[in-house]
């Protein structure tokens, strides 16, 4: 079974506990369920973390790239700011999806430079968690061209 990492970054664990003018309701352990049912459906497997540590993310991307078909990856505010995190996902390989639950483009302009959207294939931004099921239809639709492609 293809197995997908969504990875992210720091504070997303305070999702649905602060500030849900921005970021809405949906703690991340919602958002997780969300993204279960739905890579269940295109038969993917998910590997769903969080990190408030680059390291750690640095890590985490590594190791996508020896077990991993895809990444979909909400760095936080690592977004704006980690060539590490760049560095590493470039290294990876895979198809790339970057989200942000909020419109990173209405906000302060610190915003609204992506270093992860140098490596992506796609950035999604603006539309809640409804953002990663959006993800996953799109890294879903990747990896079966892929393999479509492999076995041609
Ligand atoms: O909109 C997004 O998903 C962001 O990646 C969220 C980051 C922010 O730095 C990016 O610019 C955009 C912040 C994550 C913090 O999440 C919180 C959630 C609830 C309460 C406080 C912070």
């Amino acid at each position: 079974m293809p197995t997908i990492f969504i990875l992210n970054g720091p504070n997303l664990n305070l999702l649905g506990v602060r500030e849900p003018a921005t970021y809405g309701y949906d703690t991340l352990g919602d958002v997780e369920e969300r993204c279960q049912t739905r890579a269940a459906a295109h038969g993917l497997s998910v590997e769903f973390r969080q990190t408030n540590h680059e390291g750690q993310l640095v890590d985490w991307i590594q190791e996508a790239r020896e077990s991993a078909d895809g990444i979909i990856l909400n760095a936080g505010a690592l977004t704006h700011t980690s060539v590490a995190v760049l560095d590493a996902l470039n290294a990876a390989d895979l198809p790339v999806i970057e989200v942000h639950l909020s419109n990173i483009f209405r906000r302060e302009s610190f915003r609204h430079h992506s270093y992860v959207s140098l490596a992506a294939t796609g950035v999604i931004c603006g539309l809640g968690p409804h953002g990663y099921e959006l993800a996953i239809e799109a890294l879903a639709a990747l990896i079966e061209a892929q393999s479509g492609e492999a076995a041609r």
